[in-house]
């Protein structure tokens, strides 16, 4: 079926969208012209009972609710919420002319009974395809979320049913890649401002959109391709190249196979062998001695990550074996590996596929573990195998199938083939999955819009250093300076949006619409670790030596947490961002 762009709908909102107030920006220097500041959102009260907006909405275009009920306050995914109202349905429910199979953006929206006037569209992780509650997790073990915080929250499926397309195979539909892709939020968002107008009487004062991972991914397309329709970003740990990333991941599975205990094994637990708990354990503690005083912190955490880059040696700095492999060194083998794996994956003839991977304090995780060695077999294979590749694999190959294309495809193929289009499928991956102009957001700047991205240093499948080529880049549009409008916080040790030796808890939410609606920029972040007793959820990962409750600042990159020399090395409060 055709695309339906989201501003072709009759809907009410139009007009309301189009009188965003703007107010005076301040803070601006003499010579740079201020950026405009939206004013701040309005609460309302639901009006009326919750099951009655079923009613309401039934006129609502491609659109069928099918349940609206109240909810009594407690835990949403884990987060204390209040009460409110569910509302549950889905969208452009069709059937599939190249797969034969039933298709919806299926979404629910929770409305909290006290609305602090604001919508948040919630960006799920891996290849959506499930209506994960609308809670508007913040990442990170939260100990709040968007609902909690009142937002009307809308979360999808992006078009797709795990459980009806068996998984990934719903890349064998191209309207379906394209919802995934980017449109499913825009054909969302007409049918979300409406049941927020009927539920509170007015459409939604400011507009955020949020996620972590392929979340994040999500936020990044929604700033760069509807960067008119919203108010903040809040960009997690992005998959932004995805694509790519899960191409570099299987050409590392291929590396470690090499390494492995059975080079013809096509399990997971066999990859694992390439590079052990120990072993990577054995790195991370390597990291951690040459880099930790940098920051004059010697507390196991790696603030200046760029300069431990230049300091670090994995030749040098970790024993090689010299006998059999024991867990207290690494063969040549093994170092040639994780140096091809860090360094960035390429094609046999040396050209980047992917970013480079920083060394770091958190290569020894369990997370780790799942995405070097489990998610290229049962993650990426479905994804490129699936969903990215023109031409995909047949829609029903077995999760054997998978495994050993994964493992003994070319990389070099699979590359071309996330750029390629046929008469089937005529947007490429790297196309529908990827922001199209990700560093030109003027959209977003001019109108006083704002994006917080954040991103795990030890995460092991999309790179840190990804996230901040790309803020480099968006810095160099800007005149060499994007913190105006856009803010980027690595966060050393944490894994992949949440875990890790890391101060892993924190709510960029709350930083963000005090940026958009008070024009207050966070210059810092507050950090927790998720110790012994947290409400957010203990993380398993945190070293014994810390203190259950530390805490640090994130810094606005490229500055880095510094200790000041005095006070509680435990408390953020003795770090400085410099
Ligand atoms: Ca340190």
């Amino acid at each position: 079926m055709p695309s339906v762009p989201f501003n072709d709908r009759p809907a009410t909102w139009v007009a309301s969208a189009l009188v965003a107030t703007l107010a005076a920006g301040c803070g601006g220097s003499d010579d740079t012209p201020a950026l405009p500041r939206l004013a701040a959102a309005q609460a309302a009260a639901l009006s009326g009972t919750c099951e009655a907006l079923a009613a309401k909405l039934a006129g609502l275009a491609d659109t069928t609710i099918t349940a609206a009920t109240t909810v009594a306050a407690g835990k949403v995914s884990n987060v204390d919420s209040p009460e409110h109202c569910r509302v549950t349905g889905e969208m452009f429910k069709r059937t599939s002319a190249v797969d034969g199979r039933s298709y919806a953006i299926g979404f629910e929206m929770r409305l909290p009974k006290a609305w602090n006037g604001r919508y948040f569209y919630q960006g799920n992780g891996g290849i959506d395809g499930a209506v994960v509650a609308a809670a508007g997790a913040l990442g990170g073990g939260p100990v709040t979320g968007a609902l909690a915080q009142g937002f009307a929250v809308m979360s999808s499926d992006a078009g797709h049913n795990n459980a009806t397309s068996a998984g990934p195979a719903f890349g064998i539909d191209p309207q379906a890649r394209l919802d995934y892709g980017y449109q499913a939020s825009a054909k969302l968002l007409p049918t979300a401002k409406e049941v927020i107008r009927q539920a509170y009487g007015k459409a939604p004062d400011r507009l955020y959109f949020g996620g972590c991972s392929n979340g994040g991914r999500h936020a990044l397309v929604a700033a760069a391709r509807y960067g008119d329709q919203y108010d903040g970003f809040l960009v997690g740990s992005p998959g932004f190249n995805l694509p790519k990333a899960a191409v570099a991941n299987i050409f590392g599975a291929q590396r470690y196979r090499t390494v492995s205990a059975d080079p013809t094994s096509i399990t997971a637990a066999n990859l694992a062998t390439a590079w052990t708990t120990a072993e990577r354990a054995l790195v991370s503690a390597a990291v951690v001695a040459k880099c930790d005083a940098l920051d004059g912190a010697t507390d196991g955490l790696v603030q200046d990550t760029a300069a431990c880059q230049s300091r670090f040696n994995l030749q040098t700095d970790v024993a090689t074996c010299t006998g059999a492999r024991d867990g207290t060194c690494l063969s040549a083998a093994q170092k040639a590996v994780v140096a091809d794996i860090f360094a960035g994956a390429k094609t046999s003839a040396g050209l980047p596929i992917y970013a480079s991977f920083p060394f770091d304090s958190g290569h020894g995780t369990a997370g780790v573990a799942s995405w070097e060695f489990n998610a290229p077999l049962d993650r990426d294979s479905g994804a490129v195998g699936l969903i990215f590749k023109v031409p995909p694999l047949a829609g029903n190959s077995t999760a054997d199938q998978l495994a050993t294309y994964v493992l003994t495809a070319s990389v070099d193929t699979m590359f071309q083939e996330i750029f390629a289009t046929n008469a089937t499928y005529t947007e490429s991956s790297m196309s529908f999955m990827t922001p199209p102009d990700a560093t030109n957001l003027g959209k977003v700047k001019n109108r006083g819009g704002k994006i917080l991205a954040y991103h795990g240093v030890s995460d092991a499948i999309f790179s840190v250093n990804d996230t901040q080529a790309w803020y480099d880049g968006l810095r160099t549009a800007n005149g060499g300076d994007a913190s105006n409008f856009a803010r980027f916080f690595r966060v050393p040790g944490m894994g992949h949006c949440s875990g890790g030796p890391a101060t892993d808890q924190f709510d960029m939410l709350s930083q963000l619409v005090a940026w958009v609606e008070q024009g207050t920029a966070p210059d810092s972040v507050v950090a927790k670790a998720r110790g012994t007793g947290n409400a957010g959820g203990v993380n398993a990962d945190l070293p014994a030596a810390w203190s259950a409750t530390r805490s640090r600042p994130l810094c606005p990159y490229p500055q880095v947490a510094r200790y000041k020399g005095t006070g509680d090395i435990e408390s953020a409060d003795s770090f400085s961002c410099q």
